[in-house]
C-alpha cells in the first residue's frame, strides 16, 4: 500500500464565472516553471463522442433527460479514469476544472435526489485537494455577464451553490473568489503545492479512490439544517 510518488489530483471548483479556468491556467505554468510535471484537465471534455453530445446538449442544439444527462456527464470522466489514473501514477499532476463535484451540484440544483446523482461518481479517483472559488452568484453574474449557455442564469447558479455547499469535505479549502485574480491564485498555488508534496511523500491512490464521497456524506450527518 502506497509509498510510491505521485502526482496530484487537485480539481477547481465554482459557479460559472468564478474565475476556475483562468486561476487553473495560471496554476499549470506555475507548477511547470517550478519543474514539475503538470497538466490542464476540464470537464466536461467535449472533445470526445460523449462531450460532443454533452456541448451540443448545452448550447441547447439538443433537449435530453435531466437523468440521462447527468449520466452522459458521469460517463465522459469515466471514459478519462484510465487516463487520468496512468498520469497520476506516472507522477504528473492534474489541476482539474470541474470534476464530479458539479456533476452532482447542477443535477441536483435542477431536483434530482442527491444520493442519486452521486452514485454513477462513486468509484472515480477522489481529489487529493478541491479548491473550491467561493463567489456570490450576482457577483459571478456581473462579470461581464453569461454566455449563451444552459445553467448561466443567476437564480438557478444560487441553487447550484446550496448544492456545492452540501458537498463541502475535508479535502476542500474554500477561497473567496472576490479576491483579486492574484490574490486567488497565491492561495490556490500554496495549497496545491502543499497536496502535491503529499502526493510526492507516497499517498496511495487506489485506498483514496472510495473516498470520493465517504468524506462527504460523515460530514452530513454533522450538518444542522
Ligand atoms: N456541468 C459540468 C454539469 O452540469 N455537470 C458536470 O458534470 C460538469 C463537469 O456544464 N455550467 C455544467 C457546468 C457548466 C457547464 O461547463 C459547462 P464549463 O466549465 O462552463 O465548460
Ligand atoms: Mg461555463
Amino acid at each position: 500500500m502506497g509509498g510510491q510518488k505521485r502526482g496530484a489530483l487537485i480539481v477547481l471548483e465554482g459557479l460559472d464565472r468564478s474565475g476556475k479556468s483562468s486561476q487553473c491556467a495560471s496554476l499549470v505554468s506555475f507548477l511547470q516553471q517550478k519543474g514539475l510535471e503538470a497538466e490542464a484537465w476540464r470537464f466536461p471534455d467535449r472533445t470526445t463522442a460523449v462531450g460532443t453530445m454533452l456541448s451540443s446538449y448545452l448550447t441547447s442544439a439538443t433537449e435530453l433527460d435531466d437523468h440521462a444527462v447527468h449520466l452522459l456527464f458521469s460517463a465522459n470522466r469515466w471514459e478519462k479514469r484510465a487516463l487520468l489514473e496512468g498520469r497520476l501514477k506516472a507522477g504528473t499532476t492534474l489541476v482539474v476544472d470541474r470534476y464530479a463535484h458539479s456533476g452532482v451540484a447542477f443535477s441536483a440544483a435542477k431536483g434530482l435526489d442527491l444520493e442519486w446523482c452521486k452514485a454513477p461518481e462513486t468509484g472515480l479517483p477522489s481529489p487529493d485537494l478541491v479548491l473550491y472559488l467561493n463567489i456570490p452568484a450576482e457577483v459571478a453574474a456581473a462579470r461581464g455577464g453569461y454566455g449563451a449557455e444552459r445553467y448561466e442564469d443567476i437564480g438557478f447558479q444560487k441553487k447550484v451553490a446550496l448544492q456545492f455547499e452540501l458537498l463541502r469535505a475535508s479535502n476542500w479549502e474554500v477561497v473567496d473568489g472576490r479576491l483579486s485574480f492574484d490574490d486567488v491564485q497565491e492561495i490556490v498555488r500554496k495549497h496545491a503545492v502543499s497536496a502535491i508534496n503529499k502526493c510526492q511523500g507516497g499517498r496511495d491512490l487506489l485506498s483514496h479512490c472510495i473516498q470520493l464521497w465517504d468524506v462527504t456524506s460523515r460530514l452530513h450527518k454533522d450538518i444542522v439544517y
